[in-house]
């Protein structure tokens, strides 16, 4: 099935947040955020900006009925600073005018003095001086310190890894206005309808019920949405519930890349030991989690770097340690993967290590270390239907390893200006959120006296193609044409105490609870089918829109069976509830059964370095991927490919520049640059493992957001190695991005 929003995205017709039409006398809000990183707010002077023609009101944290916190794992995040600024863009005041340019004109208005502190925006630096967010966690499996001694080969490293934009290309954004009895309706861009409603509640003091959050679809969102929605949604219904007004606000690019949170930078340590047969005895790795000024997410994604800090190995003796430090930068938060490629960047980085060390290729390591079926993750998991070897044997087989690198190497003696690389990057991503109370979801159905329906589940769409594959599910269950069926918006109203559409999980936890609802349905109406055919409830089935009885097709279609149902009173709604099964985790042993089930694959990356100016070309990604059974290979294979460019761009171009003061630098197109059509790799390869599926995936068909993101990190040592070739000196580091600038460096190196 074609993605339904196809044909309406490239027609410009999809609705975001910023085309629902407006009711009259909308006010349009922009925010005074800090121009310092770190200081004491010592006057802040509106005057100015308060006579200015057109602004209707500056709210500070002062006119807040209810609590000035938004903080969601940890209550340490106010929606507008009181005494203190922690990092440039913190939203001090937010400005309410007749229309956008007014709004923004007052910003630049506003008098400010601070007193200035000390700007911290070195993670290390933070931990030294004891700033930490939450206090740190370690992993660990069997004993490393016993184990070094028995190691035939030992190596340590460093690695750094930067952030990452979100660049969704809706930027964050609220249309709020007030509804019958007090109550408030938010449309807001987010991944986390619930939580914008439960916060926006927290802010205005007034039950949850009296804020109805409305989503029809985001341009983007890639984790950027699931915390970090909630400060807008909340500074339009304050505006809102204080003049009764609809208020709307849409950040300017600008704005949203100074003031909202990115994916974390890591700094880390390692130690690596190997047996003489290249066999990872023991692994230590020490990480400092660039956090931002305030916790959002970092908790919980410090938790799955933990989760992740051993990709696809079995490694007997690990020590793993994650510091989330506090530094004065926008709170990094969700971006797809989740703290889990920075993990898997470390293990892979100390693998490289070794073998360039051992000057044997990173694959001989890699080969000899994969998890087998029924061996231990670090955190107690068993390695089921690890498919990690079959992916590998797969891609072996149908791409020929041995022949790429033999044609690299023959690439590579012809050539001395050019330069190719390759590399291999397997990868297996735990699937669940790490939390296990998040693991639940539910759906409503209607189906229409006329045979079509409604349905209605807490996922979001935000271009994944979710609501394509809810579609899909209620189709398959009743056999009737995808047609038939229409996905409304996702609405509290409707759906109720949702999970943020996140961690890979939206379709299958949205799809179960649909399946759920629709056979609980189908399950009346072939009572229905029965009673109409004077025969048993064993001998009725529907399909393709007919009611089949004993393999024979019968005069009863699916429109008549629905009109006989409503004629004889049967509840043609439903509502289904799914809460994922046999998964827990034990935080004070940090051991359990996190996750649902693992997804695996492998990639090989290949590149052409011009080593003249430094510049290089991916020339292939060839994967094979554990898809389970696809439910929409033309859906997941976008996935895959979209992961892979968003990983190589992380791994490669992306390069987020802070200046010692904490202001953002890389803060537009021009300054930060993301994978275009030029720069993605010439072709993509895509071949599915062929499995049957866990059944705790949706109809055995695995998550597919995040894992093939982490193909990209096989760029960064496709890049290393063709650097190798040019420059024999160059021994190899790991500072990602490796930007352009950073390969010539590294190609003249000394
Ligand atoms: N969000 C979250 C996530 O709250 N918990 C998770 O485990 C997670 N994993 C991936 C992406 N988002
Ligand atoms: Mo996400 S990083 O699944 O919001």
């Amino acid at each position: 099935m074609k993605n339904i929003d196809s044909k309406n995205h490239v027609t410009g017709k999809s609705v975001y947040v910023d085309d629902i039409p407006v009711q009259n006398g909308t006010l349009h809000g922009a925010i005074f955020g800090s121009p310092k990183a770190h200081g004491k707010i010592i006057n802040l002077d509106l005057t100015d900006a308060e006579s200015l023609d057109g602004v209707e009101q500056i709210f500070t944290f002062k006119d807040i009925p209810g609590r000035n916190q938004i903080g969601g794992i940890i209550e340490d995040e106010q929606l507008f600073a009181e005494n203190e600024v922690h990092f440039i863009g913190h939203p001090i005041a937010f400005i309410v005018a007749i229309n956008e340019d007014i709004a923004r004109k007052a910003v630049k208005l506003i008098n400010i003095k601070i007193d200035e502190l000390k700007v911290i925006t070195d993670p290390r630096e933070a931990q030294k001086k004891g700033h930490l967010l939450i206090p740190p966690r370690t992993f660990k499996m069997g004993n490393v310190e016993n184990e070094w001694s028995k190691c035939e080969y030992i190596f340590e490293g460093k690695v750094e890894n930067g952030g990452q934009e979100h660049l969704y290309i809706e930027t964050q954004g609220s249309y709020a206005y007030p509804i019958d009895n007090g109550s408030i309706k938010i449309h807001s861009s987010t991944q986390g309808a619930t939580l914008v409603q439960k916060i926006a509640a927290r802010v205005l003091g007034i039950p949850m019920h009296r804020i109805e959050i409305d989503v029809a679809r985001l341009g983007g969102a890639f984790g950027g949405k699931e915390d970090q929605a909630t400060a807008y949604a909340c500074m339009a219904a304050l505006a809102t519930y204080l003049l009764q007004k609809p208020v709307k606000i849409s950040l300017h690019r600008l704005d949203d890349m100074q003031m909202t949170g990115k994916r974390h930078p890591y700094s880390s340590d390692f130690k690596i030991g190997l047996s003489k047969d290249y066999k990872i005895k023991a692994f230590q790795t020490t990480m400092y989690q660039n956090g931002g000024a305030a916790n959002d997410l970092s908790p919980a994604i410090m938790e799955r770097t933990l989760f992740h800090s051993t990709n696809v190995y079995y490694i007997p003796n690990t020590k793993v340690t994650v510091y989330s430090c506090k530094t004065n930068l926008p709170p990094n938060t969700a971006f797809r993967g989740f703290g889990a490629p920075q993990g898997m960047f470390v293990i892979e980085s100390a693998i490289a290590k070794a073998a360039s060390e051992l000057n044997i290729s990173k694959q001989i390591i890699q080969k000899q270390n994969f998890i087998k079926e029924n061996e231990r993750f670090q955190y107690g998991q068993l390695a089921e239907n690890s498919n990690i070897i079959h992916c590998y044997q797969a891609a072996e087989r149908t791409y020929n390893i041995d022949q790429i690198e033999q044609e690299i190497e023959e690439f590579n003696s012809k050539n001395s200006n050019y330069k190719k690389g390759m590399s291999i990057m397997p990868i297996c991503f735990g699937i669940s959120f790490t939390k296990t109370p998040m693991n639940q979801a539910r759906a409503l159905v209607h189906i229409y006296q006329d045979g079509s329906l409604g349905i209605s589940t807490g996922a979001i769409e935000m271009g994944q193609g979710v609501n394509t594959k809810m579609i899909q599910v209620a189709a398959s269950v009743f056999s009737i044409n995808t047609k038939r069926i229409k996905i409304e918006s996702t609405n509290t109203t409707r759906v109720a105490n949702t999970s943020p559409t996140a961690a890979s999980s939206g379709a299958d936890l949205n799809g179960n609870a649909l399946r759920i609802a629709c056979i609980a349905l189908l399950e009346r109406l072939i009572k229905t089918a029965a009673k109409m055919l004077s025969c048993e409830l064993s001998e009725v089935r529907i399909k393709n829109e007919t009611i089949i009885r004993n393999g024979e097709k019968t005069e009863v279609t699916w429109e008549q069976l629905i009109e006989t149902a409503f004629l004889d009173r049967v509840c043609l709604t439903e509502n289904g509830h799914y809460a994922t099964p046999i998964i827990h985790f034990d935080k004070t042993k940090e051991t359990g059964h996190p996750f649902a089930y693992h997804v695996y694959g492998a990639s090989i990356v290949t590149v052409t370095v011009d080593c003249i100016r430094g510049t290089y070309e991916f020339d292939n990604v060839k994967i094979v991927h554990d898809f389970g059974n696809s439910m929409n290979s033309t859906i997941d294979n976008g996935q895959v490919e979209g992961g892979v460019v968003q990983g190589i761009g992380w791994m490669t171009m992306e390069e987020l520049s802070f200046a010692k003061d904490g202001r953002l630098l890389s803060n537009s197109l021009s300054t930060y640059k993301v994978p275009d059509i030029y720069s993605v790799p010439k072709n993509i390869d895509i071949t599915a493992l062929k499995t049957e599926g866990p059944e705790l995936a949706l109809l055995r068909s695995k998550a597919i957001g995040e894992p093939p993101l982490m193909y990209g990190i096989g760029a960064y040592f496709a890049l290393a190695n063709a650097i190798n070739s040019f420059n024999p000196n160059y021994k190899i580091d790991f500072d990602a991005p490796l930007t352009p600038e950073k390969v010539l460096m590294r190609l003249y190196k000394e």
